[in-house]
C-alpha cells in the first residue's frame, strides 16, 4: 500500500505524505516514495512542487521514524540516514518546493519542512524540534538549517525545551512565509506555484542552488569536524540515548541521568 499520493499537473507536482497510522513518521519507506517522486518530477521538468499531508490532518509529520533509529554505538543521523537523504533531495531539487503545512510538525519533520523553499501553514500548526526529548545528538546539518532560519536564542529555546512553537511565532520569526486559513491554504499555495511556474525555470534553479551553496558555506577545519563528531559520539554512545528510545517505545516520559 502506497504511503504517498503523487500528482503532476500544469508543471506543478504534488506529494501528499499519507502514512496516517504513524502520523507520517519519516520511515525509510515513506522517504523512498518521496525521493522517487522527486526524481520523477525532475524527469518531467516539473517547475514547482507542493509537499503536504492530507487536508485536515492533526499531524503533518511526527518526524524521524523512531523505530528505525539505531540502538546505539552508531551515528543515528549520519550522511546516509534516510532523513538526511530526503533533506538533501529537497534542497537540491532544481525547482522550488513549497511546504503546505497543517497539523503538528515534530523533530525531523521540522527539518524536512525547513528544507523546503517556501512554507505556508494553517493557523493551528505547531513546530517542535525534539532531539533533547529523545536523547539524540542532532547533526550539524540540522543545526545549520535552524541557524539559517531563526535567531539563535529561539533556536536554543526550541532545541533545549523540545516544546512546540505556534505558527504565529514561526511567522513572526520569518520561519514560515504565510499563515492561511485551512479552507483557503490549498488555493493560496497553488497560486504561489502558478507564479513560479510562469517564470524562468533555469533562472530559478540557479538562484535556488546559489542560495543553498551560500547558506551552507561555512569553514569547517578538521579539528572542528573531529571535535563535533567526538561530542556527538558521546551522546549516541550514552545510556541516555538508550533511555530515550526505550521511553518512546514504552510510551512513558524518559528519565535521563546525564550518562
Ligand atoms: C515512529 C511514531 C512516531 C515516530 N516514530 O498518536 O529531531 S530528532 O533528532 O528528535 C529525530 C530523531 C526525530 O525526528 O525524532 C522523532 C521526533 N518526534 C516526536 O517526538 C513525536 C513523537 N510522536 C508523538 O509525540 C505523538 O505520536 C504525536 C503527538 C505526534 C501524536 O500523538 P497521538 O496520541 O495522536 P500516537 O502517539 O498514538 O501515535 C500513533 C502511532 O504512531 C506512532 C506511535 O508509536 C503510534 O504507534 P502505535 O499505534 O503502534 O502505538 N508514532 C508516532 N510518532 N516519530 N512511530
Amino acid at each position: 500500500m502506497s504511503l504517498t499520493i503523487i500528482e503532476a499537473q500544469d508543471a506543478i507536482g504534488t506529494i501528499v505524505m499519507n502514512h496516517l497510522q504513524k502520523h507520517n513518521a519519516l520511515s525509510g519507506a515513506l522517504i523512498a516514495e518521496i525521493t522517487t517522486a522527486l526524481d520523477s518530477f525532475r524527469a518531467q521538468n516539473i517547475r514547482a512542487v507542493v509537499l503536504r499531508a492530507p487536508a485536515g490532518v492533526k499531524v503533518w509529520s511526527a518526524g524521524h521514524d523512531v523505530s528505525e533509529l539505531p540502538e546505539g554505538g552508531r551515528d543515528p543521523l549520519g550522511w546516509n540516514d534516510p532523513l538526511r537523504v530526503l533533506v538533501r533531495a529537497i534542497q537540491e531539487f532544481p525547482a522550488p518546493v513549497i511546504a503546505l503545512i497543517e497539523g503538528g510538525v515534530w523533530g525531523g519533520g521540522c527539518e524536512v519542512a525547513m528544507a523546503c523553499d517556501i512554507l505556508v501553514a494553517a493557523p493551528g500548526v505547531t513546530f517542535a524540534i525534539t532531539p533533547a526529548k529523545l536523547g539524540v545528538p542532532y547533526n550539524i546539518g540540522g543545526i545549520l538549517t535552524l541557524m539559517n532560519m531563526i535567531p539563535l536564542p529561539v533556536a536554543k529555546e526550541m532545541l533545549f525545551t523540545a516544546q512546540p512553537i505556534p505558527a504565529s511565532q514561526a511567522l513572526n520569526l520569518g520561519m514560515i512565509n504565510y499563515i492561511q486559513p485551512a479552507e483557503a491554504i490549498e488555493t493560496f499555495v497553488h497560486g504561489l506555484a502558478a507564479h513560479i511556474v510562469a517564470n524562468s525555470p533555469l533562472s530559478i534553479a540557479v538562484m535556488k542552488e546559489e542560495l543553498r551553496l551560500l547558506a551552507s558555506a561555512h569553514a569547517m577545519t578538521p579539528e572542528l569536524f573531529e571535535r563535533i563528531q567526538g561530542l556527538r559520539r558521546v551522546v549516541y554512545d550514552s545510556t541516555d540515548y538508550q533511555e530515550g528510545l526505550l521511553a518512546f517505545r514504552e510510551k512513558r516520559p524518559p528519565r535521563f541521568n546525564g550518562s
